[in-house]
């Protein structure tokens, strides 16, 4: 997705806080969020759209559209920095702790001039809060929690944030004079589901033009350290990236080191050790003579030591080595391996993106089959209805005519009631292509309880897929508290699929979770939840946390053909 439609998603959303923190209009404030929501699923980057184009994003009318113009061209929003001026930051950053929300940081801060999460803290625990409109002692426990997991994420960004920047920066440094190679490594070469820092590495003669590309970087803030061997900086959304630059003979001995994980280096390195080599982050060395060992790609470093390359996604020491001693490293799933999308939403629901729309997307990215699974009733807000869903069903069948190489399929997302209900009754789910069922509420119930709600669910023959399974949002809300293992079981023995949701901040399954499953003999769909058209591409994280997992193509549903995605469908139903 094109950064500046996240930066100005990112300002609106900011904006629609600060109004209700100022006590601002409900509705401006409603429409500001639903700007944001259009903005940041837009297709096309809104720094290269003109005024008349830009009202054409869903949610954006005459005056927001002159607000992105003005960001585009001066990089604020004079509204924007009015509103900022009045709301001192602590408070904006009260805004940030899950479950607090704009309207009652508003509150601590006009009625006990609360202006910073510590102030807060401090607050609860000397019982201040009590008699204040609104604040319970749940209300009091809940913002502790929200507190702990603001501090949990801490620094750690999202993959989707991560990659977006080391995009930007390979690009850059790709570019300086001399350059003879740039790439990611570190966790985020890994996949793994948050990453600390970004590290960056190039090979060059000279590493000076280099480092300045860096440093010179728009996106750079701050120059934490700048060296010949490794420059860190932290850029202005205050992530640290850390260029390291080597020579070309080094190449593949430094994209191991750096890629890590830790764990995974310690057993390469013992391995190099006793093939009388010496492996650092400066190259791979024979002991005896401590020459430098041209060591170009990854693949001669991994062979000296005796093994296949090993896939980054399962560098973590998690039995990898041992595989690949034993030439039983998986084929991983790929991207190319998808051949399709079951879990997706459209403007009907909460989606920004029209059917027609998200269809020509899906069928751009050359799928196979593609479902549309607009949320049920029981999701309120929603305002879902029986004939809302029909209606929508003729247009998907036209569309499948329309698009004669993808078979449009006609789903819906139910909800997973307390007791492991679902939305409507077996008659009306059994004429749609395929149900995903996902927990959207009562979050908290005990674990014998999830449990069994789970259990009736995946044993309702309409649903093929459990959404999201443990509802996680990552720094935002915990996972629900079920018996994986009997989640599991009921899975394998129904023949219902477990998601991996690839929403960057889902990735729900996570992968140890996704290796477990695999035992218990789960079948999984790896799906993009897509809300908009530029989620579609989200997979591609859905497809890394999967192989964290260790799946092949063969454990996916979604890579599947269509008549054996179809048989899967049927023997699940019957
Ligand atoms: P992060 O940044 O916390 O998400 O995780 P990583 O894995 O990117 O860790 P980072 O940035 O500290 O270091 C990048 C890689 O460099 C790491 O995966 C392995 C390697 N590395 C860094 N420090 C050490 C070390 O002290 N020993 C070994 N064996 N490897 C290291
Ligand atoms: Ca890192
Ligand atoms: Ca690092
Ligand atoms: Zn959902």
């Amino acid at each position: 997705m094109a950064r500046p439609n996240d930066e100005v998603a990112e300002l609106f959303q900011e904006y629609a806080d600060l109004l209700s923190i100022t006590g601002g209009d409900a509705f401006k404030i409603r429409s500001y969020e639903k700007a944001a929501r259009g903005i940041g699923g837009y297709h096309k980057d809104v720094s290269t759209l003109g005024t008349s184009e830009l009202r054409s994003i869903p949610g954006v009318g005459a005056s927001i559209a002159d607000k992105i113009a003005e960001y585009v061209a001066t990089g604020t929003v004079a509204a924007v920095e009015r509103v900022r001026q009045k709301v001192p930051p602590g408070v904006r950053r009260l805004v940030a702790i899950p479950t607090l929300g704009p309207k009652k940081a508003a509150a601590l801060y006009e009625q006990l001039g609360i202006s910073s999460v510590e102030e807060l803290e401090a607050a609860i625990h000397s019982e201040a809060l009590r008699g204040l409109k609104g604040f319970g002692p749940r209300t009091e426990e809940n913002i502790l929690h929200g507190i702990r997991l603001l501090r949990q994420s801490g620094e750690r960004v999202l993959l989707d944030t991560a990659l977006g920047l080391a995009e930007e920066i390979v690009a850059a440094v790709s570019a300086a004079p001399g350059c003879l190679r740039c790439t990611h490594a570190g966790s985020l070469r890994r996949f793994r589901e948050t990453i600390g820092d970004v590290d960056v590495l190039a090979a060059a003669e000279d590493s000076g033009p280099l480092m300045a590309a860096l440093r010179d970087s728009p996106v750079v803030a701050e120059i934490i350290a700048a060296g010949e061997k490794k420059t860190s900086v932290r850029t202005t959304e205050g992530v640290q990236v850390d260029l390291r630059v080597v020579p070309a003979a080094a190449w593949g001995a430094a994209l191991q080191y750096f890629t890590g994980s830790q764990a995974h280096n310690v057993r390469t390195r013992v391995m190099a050790v006793r093939a009388g080599l010496k492996l650092s982050e400066y190259g791979l060395f024979d002991s005896g003579t401590g020459e430098l060992i041209v060591s170009e790609t990854e693949d001669e470093v991994y062979g000296r030591l005796g093994l296949p390359w090993i896939p980054p996604t399962l560098r973590e020491d998690r039995g990898e080595i041992e595989a690949g001693l034993d030439g039983t490293v998986p084929r991983l799933v790929t991207e190319a391996d998808l051949r399709g999308d079951l879990h997706t939403h459209t403007d009907l629901t909460d989606g920004v993106g029209s059917l027609e729309h998200m269809v020509d997307a899906a069928a751009a990215r050359g799928l196979e089959y593609y479902a549309v699974t607009d949320h049920a009733p029981d999701m309120p807000m929603q305002r879902m209805t029986a004939e809302k869903m029909l209606a929508q069903r003729e247009r998907v069948r036209e569309l499948d005519r329309k698009h004669p190489g993808m078979r449009v399929l006609h789903g819906t997302e139910l909800n997973i009631g307390p007791d492991g209900d679902v939305d409507w009754p077996h008659a009306f789910l059994r004429e749609f292509d395929l149900c995903v069922a996902s927990v959207h509420s009562h979050f908290t119930q005990d674990r014998a309880t999830m449990t069994r709600r789970l259990v009736r669910a995946c044993e309702n023959p309409d649903v093929a897929v459990i959404g999201h399974p443990t509802a996680r949002l990552i720094g935002r809300r915990e996972p629900i508290d079920v018996d994986l293992e009997e989640l599991f079981r009921a899975c394998a023995r129904t023949g219902t699929a477990l998601e991996i949701n690839a929403q960057p901040d889902r990735l729900d399954l996570r992968d140890e979770h996704i290796l477990l499953a695999k035992r218990f003999g789960v079948r999984f769909a790896i799906d993009s939840d897509a809300h908009a058209v530029g989620h579609l591409g989200f997979v591609r994280y859905g497809v890394g946390t999967a192989q964290r997992g260790w799946l092949t193509a063969d454990d996916v549903i979604t890579a599947w053909p269509w008549p054996r995605l179809r048989e899967f469908l049927e023997a699940g139903r019957s």
